[in-house]
């Protein structure tokens, strides 16, 4: 039986900090209502798609810096998603900012959740590569303190048994900076991931090195093609894009076959559906030949990658 599903991702552009939760859900809805009319079983959103991306700004006061958080998913305001969804009969991913108590503790993460069909949330994801910096750097044109306003996710990189269509397929997320590790998509690699979901916000500029400013576009590309093909999965890029409260920021929305060829892309840099029939049994042959892991790795001889974190130069 054929394993293909049609997949759709939902780039979304610019979100002002003016514009609130059910604001951005309309937008939502409205490219779900698309991606309904294209058929599709299972649609992409971007990381922390509900608000401005707010790690740009300093903040002290923690009770502003919750306004961006969710406590609770689904709650009154992102029901509404959910509802059209199930209705629908479409699944989805959604990135967003989770406010938990864990352990007694209130912890904070940049999260993204896999809902499916009947819309049940049935994975979730915590970002583990925090970009940027934790206290406030005011030689930057803006801030980037992911590392400030979240915690390092805990839950590592799970693939999820989901039924999309009548088929079921092993899906694996992983959201934004994580994109640029190989790390993070050998760890699905090695649960035989067949479709990992990533959603993105990528600032044109990058403070700390200006001269890769040129070149964002290409890297967003280059990191995604090449290990979808070396993981054989296919990999599905969304970002949030645009101008965002005067930084603007990369959209190349795509979705990538596990032959390492972008199948869709977006041409826009604002709210834009595009779409992609997906074989879920096209990395099949990479599996079985190429990359053969159980045959072809060395893990033996990997050791310092998981025993040193930073480069030591030889003597
Ligand atoms: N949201 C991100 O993780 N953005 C980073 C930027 C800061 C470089 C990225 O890797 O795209």
């Amino acid at each position: 039986m054929s394993r293909v599903i049609t997949v759709g991702a939902a780039q979304i552009g610019g979100i002002q900090r003016s514009e609130n939760r059910p604001q951005v859900i309309a937008r939502m809805i409205e490219l779900l209502k698309q991606a309904r009319s294209n058929g599709c079983d299972l649609v992409a959103f971007p990381e922390l798609t509900l608000t401005t991306f707010f790690p740009r700004w300093y903040m002290e006061d923690q009770a502003e810096v919750d306004t961006f958080f969710e406590r609770e998913m689904p709650s009154n305001e992102t029901a509404p998603l959910f509802n059209a969804a199930r209705e629908w009969g479409i699944g989805f991913t959604l990135g967003f900012a989770e406010l938990t108590e864990e352990g007694g503790k209130t912890r904070r993460f940049n999260t993204q959740i896999l809902v499916d069909k009947s819309g049940k949330i049935i994975g979730k994801y915590r970002k583990i590569h925090l970009p940027g910096h934790a206290e406030h750097e005011p030689w930057r044109a803006f801030q980037h303190l992911e590392k400030r306003y979240f915690e390092v996710g805990n839950l590592s990189w799970g693939v999820n048994r989901a039924r999309v269509d009548l088929q079921s397929g092993l899906f694996g997320q992983m959201i934004c900076n994580d994109r640029r590790w190989p790390e993070s998509y050998r760890v699905m690699g090695l649960q035989g991931v067949e479709m990992i979901l990533l959603g993105y916000n990528t600032p044109v500029h990058n403070p700390p090195a200006p001269e890769h400013d040129r070149l964002g576009d290409f890297h967003n590309h280059l990191v995604m093609q090449s290990a979808a093909y070396q993981n054989a999965t296919w990999v599905v890029g969304v970002a949030k894009c645009g101008m965002e409260e005067g930084c603007e920021m990369i959209g190349g929305s795509c979705i990538i076959a596990p032959t390492g060829e972008i199948v869709a892309q977006a041409v826009t840099r604002g709210d834009e559906l595009i779409v992609a029939r997906c074989d879920l049994d096209l990395g099949q042959s990479y599996k079985n030949s190429v990359f053969n892991f159980a045959r072809h790795r060395e893990p033996e001889q990997y050791r310092m990658i998981v025993e040193r974190k930073g480069a030591v130069l030889p003597e």
